[in-house]
């Protein structure tokens, strides 16, 4: 450690010694410290979070100098501001050219892109005009990032004593208790025991008096009821300690990749996270236990994680205040009647600075999405297969960070959700166990999926595409070579079907029964798409699409960590709690996120064509019946779909070949149609590869 030692020993600030109480914390106490336990009044945390992380990535790329303002553009809008251009007023708010006005030496960098049929992002400088054909690609930040969390694990001491758990693209929390204990025992010796009468309830021997050097952390002022004057107990030198460990660790990202971040230090997660916002840029905060209270008080309790969302508007409508001072004033028996038991004491704890959860070094990514909102909406096969191209090499570069070709972690399923008017359809199936996974491995799954969406009927218009793999499992390496994947329960359970799931308007519906669902063959419908040329025909643009790779990072970077409220509370219903895997849960998370959007495509769709009394009719002689003209093109995309299918299904079973089931008839209802009857045979086990264009 190059800090400066703990005390000036120059400054004591206890005149006598003769009223010092005994210290707070015992012998056991000290011992927990060495476990990381999260119950342990000593346990120490920090949370780092870069400053202006995107712009950051983007000054450091460009080479340009630190006071030179810059904003990272994502279309017209600006997602990143340096701190340069904070000083004029800039936010996340102002548009690209009001920016400009405010700012006029601002750089505005817009992020990378993927375009339409590229292998390969790449910094286009007319990016921001081609939101229709270009996708954001956060590639280049998460590279960053993990570049910074390589150098924090580097200097940090090995495991089991460093615990990292990556909170987001640009924020860590780090559990310093067993490095600081081992620092503490160091230092002062007096603590090696044993304990008196070896009894490890005792309390420790005092630290000693002196002033404690704080450097340049920015110190939390503390409670009505503490004072500096009093001498600090082990809490306070614990935290102290850490603070040094954590100067350290910003300087050597500082050195090494030339990055400032801010941090926070506490006993615990919640505060940790609290206090590295407290100062930025480039500062950190420290909120010694005596200072809890005082800190807390100063919040809206909505800046509290998990109570930004639906949960904290409930809070704030129940009890109609969003002050943590004004909440405190409620007893737990009046939270626990109006929120449910669970949430009630959760956040009765949560805002007198009480969490528990575990810095997770394990918590690994749950799932990648890639996704697409259209506007205007696609109308065809290629052009939705254009895009699951690029998201396939999306999600596949980051599976290869993850270790995906070393077989480190593998996911188990990929799914795709397609959104029609109001209604949004997924599919999922699993990524075949015996097989490396490759690109095209996923494309392959990929199309199969959106073809079974075209199969239902009623694809187009499709307004939003997503595709995410999910259900990672750490691979099994060594001698057991890739083909020596065991097909488990779950697994083998969906090697045998696909499964759908359909929301319309805001409710999520339960799979309906067997006889209203169809499965296809995986594999087959490849071909089909395998056969056609991709065209380049553009559609109209006449409104800007939007995208968040935010979220899209959140789903990435799984914020998902101990101190999170129950279930219940997370999902802001109040104790009625559903049961969901974590999977469901972050899709419907993602659904949540894009409701807005949603709303805003209810009215574009053409459900509302039914209404009206005189709609143009075709007659399709394959089904002998007429239907709607706009229905038309899907129609006969439908047919097309279905022959190959059925074709496919021929080459592949000795089985003689059943007729095709009916193609999409008229809806009822809206965005509900599916075609009636008919099932397609059971799915195979695997996936056929199939050549590609
Ligand atoms: P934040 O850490 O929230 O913000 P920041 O790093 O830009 O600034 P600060 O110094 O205040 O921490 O987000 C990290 C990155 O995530 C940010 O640089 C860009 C991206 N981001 C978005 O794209 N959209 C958003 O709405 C937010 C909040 C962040
Ligand atoms: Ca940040
Ligand atoms: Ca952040």
């Amino acid at each position: 450690m190059s800090s400066p030692p703990p005390f000036i020993a120059s400054s004591p600030i206890t005149p006598s010694t003769t009223r010092r109480r005994k210290s707070a914390f015992t012998y056991k106490h000290l011992s927990q410290l060495s476990l990381s336990s999260t119950t342990c009044p000593l346990h120490i945390i920090a949370h780092i979070d870069l400053d202006a992380f995107y712009a950051q990535c983007e000054m450091v790329r460009l080479g340009v100098p630190t006071d030179q303002p810059l904003a990272v553009q994502q279309w017209q809008g600006l997602i990143a501001i340096n701190y340069p251009a904070r000083a004029f007023g800039l936010s996340r708010h102002v548009t690209v050219t009001e920016a400009q006005k405010l700012c006029p030496s601002l750089i505005t960098q817009h992020v990378a892109t993927w375009k339409e049929g590229d292998e390969k992002w790449a910094y286009h400088e007319d990016a921001f005009k081609n939101i229709h054909t270009h996708k954001v690609s956060l590639d280049p930040y998460r590279l960053e990032s993990r570049k910074i969390l390589a150098t924090i694990k580097e200097f940090l001491p090995a495991p089991p004593v460093q615990r990292v758990e990556k909170a987001s693209i640009d924020e860590v929390f780090l559990d310093l208790s067993a490095q600081v204990h081992g620092i503490l025992l160091e230092r002062y010796p007096e603590l090696n025991g044993p304990a008196p009468y070896d009894d490890p309830t005792e309390p420790l021997p005092r630290p000693p008096t002196t002033a404690l050097d704080w450097a340049t952390d920015a110190l939390v002022d503390l409670d009505d009821a503490e004072t500096e004057d009093d001498d600090p107990d082990w809490d306070d030198i614990v935290m102290q300690i850490a603070s040094e460990i954590v100067r350290d660790v910003r300087a050597k990202i500082y050195e090494k990749l030339k990055y400032t971040c801010s941090a926070g230090i506490s006993r615990n997660k919640m505060l940790a996270k609290l206090g590295s916002g407290h100062k930025k840029p480039n500062q950190q905060t420290v909120i010694r236990n005596r200072a809890v209270q005082q800190f807390l008080s100063g919040f809206k309790f909505t800046k509290i994680r998990n109570l930004g969302g639906k949960l904290g508007d409930e809070v704030v409508a129940a009890f109609n205040t969003d002050t943590v001072k004004e909440l405190l004033e409620v007893p737990v028996d009046q939270l626990k009647r109006q929120l449910g038991d669970d949430t009630g004491s959760w956040l009765y704890s949560i805002i007198r600075g009480e969490d528990h959860s575990e810095v997770n070094s394990r918590t690994q990514i749950k799932s990648m999405l890639s996704a697409k909102s259209f506007r205007p909406s696609i109308n065809t096969f290629e052009q939705a297969v254009r895009w699951l191209r690029i998201f396939v090499a999306d999600i596949y570069s980051r599976l290869v960070e993850e270790g995906v070709l070393e077989n480190k972690r593998r996911p188990k399923t990929i799914n795709l959700h397609h959104r029609q008017g109001a209604q949004t359809r997924s599919k999922q199936a699993p990524i075949p166990m015996g097989k490396a996974i490759s690109e095209e491995l996923l494309f392959d799954a990929a199309k199969n999926l959106l073809a079974q969406v075209v199969v239902d009927g009623r694809a187009w218009p499709c307004a939003n595409l997503s595709l995410s793999v999910g259900g990672f499992e750490d691979g099994i390496t060594g001698n057991k070579g890739i083909g020596g994947f065991l097909v488990r329960g779950e697994e083998a359970k969906a090697m045998n079907s696909t499964v759908n799931r359909e929301t319309g308007g805001d409710n999520m519906v339960d799979t309906p029964p067997p006889g209203k669902r169809r499965k296809v063959e995986e594999g087959g419908i490849t071909r089909f798409f395998g056969m056609r040329q991709e065209s380049t025909g553009a559609t109209d643009r006449e409104e800007e699409g939007m995208e968040s790779p935010y979220q899209t990072d959140a789903q990435e970077g799984v914020e998902q960590d101990a101190f999170e409220p129950p279930p219940s509370a997370q999902r802001g219903d109040m104790g009625k709690q559903k049961a969901v895997s974590e999977e469901e849960e972050e899709e419907e998370e993602e659904e949540k996120n894009e409701e807005d959007e949603h709303e805003r495509y209810r009215d574009a769709a053409p459900t509302h064509a039914l209404q009206q009394a005189s709609i143009e009719q075709y007659f399709c002689a394959r089904c002998n019946k007429s239907l709607p003209e706009y229905e038309r093109s899907e129609h006969d995309d439908w047919h097309f779909a279905k022959d190959l299918l059925e074709e496919e299904r021929q080459a592949s079973t000795p089985v003689p070949p059943r007729p095709p089931s009916k193609p999409p008839a008229q809806h009822k209802g809206k965005g509900r149609g599916r075609p009636a009857g008919g099932t397609l045979g059971r799915a195979e086990k695997g996936q056929r590869k199939l050549a590609f264009g």
